[in-house]
């Protein structure tokens, strides 16, 4: 069987609810899923959720709940919150699965057999925010405390020489960079890439690997009262959910899935993915992920927007103003992939207007309502030798514009430059009113010599729109399918060559075409309350 084209996002922590810094990475990996199906990939599509841990245990006892029950009483918001978003993921783990506890424990076998692993005394700053311990050196005084490096919040110092498994993470180093070196696309954009490098050349040391001061975590299988450490524990989930670790029939799962093309990560936990992630995978032997995209954050008025900082809107809330469709177009287009950026209300509005209201909207409404008009609700029919002689005589700007899209769009799309593939897709969609204002149908309509002409240019603005919905239904999955509808087509959601249909003149003559409701409704700044 054909290998997959997997991408995955990071397994969210269940100590808060969804929030848009979340939603996101998801929706970024959902919308590259959706369009990679659309090009006819076998794609495996990963999330899920990041259970374990102290973190977890203390959220848990401050809600009066077990962590179990805790967990199980996040787990559906999520899964709730990406149903609203349109999310197409083609598996979900937690690891308080048993097909997770049942992979770790075959990994920590795998590497204490094959002498990576040590036990020895530890005590270090710790941040339970993070899951992380630091040293000295990283430590940040803040009033005279000790704080986390990443958070800011105070440290502990574990000095109770907890005795822990290590994994040998130091004899990584080299071999590291040297993968580093002969793939230079494994870690993007290329500023974190050198900031990887550099991290790896000041020296790595021993990871420690396991906890015994709590027991919210996966048993280490070769030494009872260990469990192991919450980050290796999560990073693990991208392998336990494609079969690893599992029956024979699981096995050949994982060996189709894995690697991924894809982790889709936040800058903040890059470290994690780009260094300790790889030298585990080849501790073990396993493939390495093609490439690790870390993405900027979202920030609102310059800080990080996140529920711990107050200053969270939940998806939903934005959902209810501005449907699905538009959110997801805003957040994947309007901040370049790979930078931090900020969000507002206002810059929202403002993109919604122009690019979906003004633009995409308004060309579908009057597009369909001429076609009612004039045609009788049907794609005009025009004969070959007529519309290439038209070519001829007016021109066929949008036909021009439309044969360029699909490499450009597809080259952006598979290298993640959503605002590039989506800046392709708004060419059409520009051109294509301004082209109905220059041919001015209405016009020709009033001449009956001029009814060839006025075939011609209706034909070529629903085509137009054909080309549109298709390449925009990766972000915007309901318009899309709302707007193929309307031209008498199938759900474009389900198309699995997109290059074919991307071929000028594919919509077939005399296709009913009907009106559709305003797919972006214009909206005011003013009127909107998120109360
Ligand atoms: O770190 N802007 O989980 P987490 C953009 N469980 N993205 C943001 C964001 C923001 N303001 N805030 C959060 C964990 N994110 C671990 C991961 S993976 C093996 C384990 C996104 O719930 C971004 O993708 O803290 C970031 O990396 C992730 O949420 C952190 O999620």
């Amino acid at each position: 069987m054909a290998q997959s084209y997997s991408i995955t996002t990071p397994i969210y922590y269940v100590n808060a609810i969804p929030h848009l810094g979340t939603a996101y990475t998801t929706v970024a990996a959902d919308s590259l899923a959706r369009f990679e199906r659309m090009d006819g990939k076998d794609v495996f599509f990963l999330t899920g959720l990041d259970e374990h841990g102290q973190k977890v245990a203390e959220s848990a006892a401050k809600n009066g709940m077990t962590p179990q029950e805790w967990c199980d009483s996040i787990a559906p918001k999520f899964q709730q919150t990406w149903k609203d978003l349109l999310i197409t993921n083609d598996d979900f783990i937690r690891t308080t699965e048993p097909r997770h506890m049942r992979g770790v424990q075959a990994f920590w076998t795998d590497l204490y057999n094959k002498g990576y692993l040590y036990k020895a005394s530890y005590s270090g700053w710790y941040c339970i925010h993070e899951e992380t311990y630091y040293t000295e050196s990283e430590v940040e005084e803040i009033d005279g405390e000790k704080c986390c490096p990443e958070c800011h919040r105070p440290l502990r110092f574990n000095d109770d020489g907890e005795e822990n498994w290590f994994f040998k993470l130091s004899e990584f180093q080299e071999p590291l960079l040297k993968f580093y070196e002969e793939h230079p696309d494994f870690v993007q954009p290329n500023t974190r890439r050198n900031e990887v490098i550099s991290f790896v050349k000041g020296g790595l040391k021993d990871l420690s690997i396991s906890r015994t001061t709590f027991d919210w975590g996966v048993p280490l299988p070769f030494d009872e009262g260990h469990v192991t450490y919450v980050w290796i524990d999560a990073l693990l989930n991208y392998i336990t959910a494609m079969g690893y670790g599992g029956s024979e029939e699981e096995v050949k799962n994982f060996e189709r899935r894995w690697p991924v093309q894809y982790h889709f990560v936040g800058k903040d936990i890059i470290r994690f993915h780009c260094v300790i992630w790889p030298a585990m995978l080849m501790a073990a032997g396993l493939p390495m992920p093609e490439k690790v995209f870390a993405h900027g954050f979202l920030l609102t008025k310059g800080q990080k927007m996140s529920k711990s900082t107050g200053n969270a809107v939940s998806p939903q809330d934005l959902i209810k103003v501005f449907g699905i469709d538009a959110y997801r177009y805003y957040f994947m287009t309007d901040v370049p992939f790979g930078n931090d950026g900020s969000i507002s209300m206002e810059r929202m509005v403002q993109v919604y207007n122009a690019d979906l209201a003004n633009t995409w909207g308004n060309l579908c409404s009057r597009a369909f309502n001429m076609a009612v008009k004039y045609f009788d609700g049907k794609v005009p029919q025009i004969d070959a030798d007529k519309y290439a002689q038209l070519e001829q005589e007016l021109g066929n700007p949008l036909r021009e514009i439309a044969e360029g899209v699909y490499a450009s769009y597809s080259e952006k799309f598979n290298n993640v430059d959503f605002t590039g593939a989506a800046a392709e897709v708004s060419k059409l969609s520009s051109r294509a009113n301004s082209y109905i204002e220059e041919m001015a149908p209405w016009n020709l309509a009033k001449d009956e010599s001029k009814a060839d002409e006025l075939a011609y240019v209706i034909y070529n603005t629903l085509e137009s729109i054909r080309l549109i919905a298709l390449y925009y239904a990766p972000w915007m999955p309901q318009t899309s399918k709302t707007a193929y509808e309307s031209l008498g087509l199938g759900d474009v959601t389900e198309v699995t060559t997109l290059e074919d249909e991307s071929v000028w003149g594919k919509l077939p003559a005399g296709n009913p075409v009907t009106k559709c409701p305003a797919l972006f409704p214009r909206l005011q700044l003013d009127d909107i309350s998120l109360d």
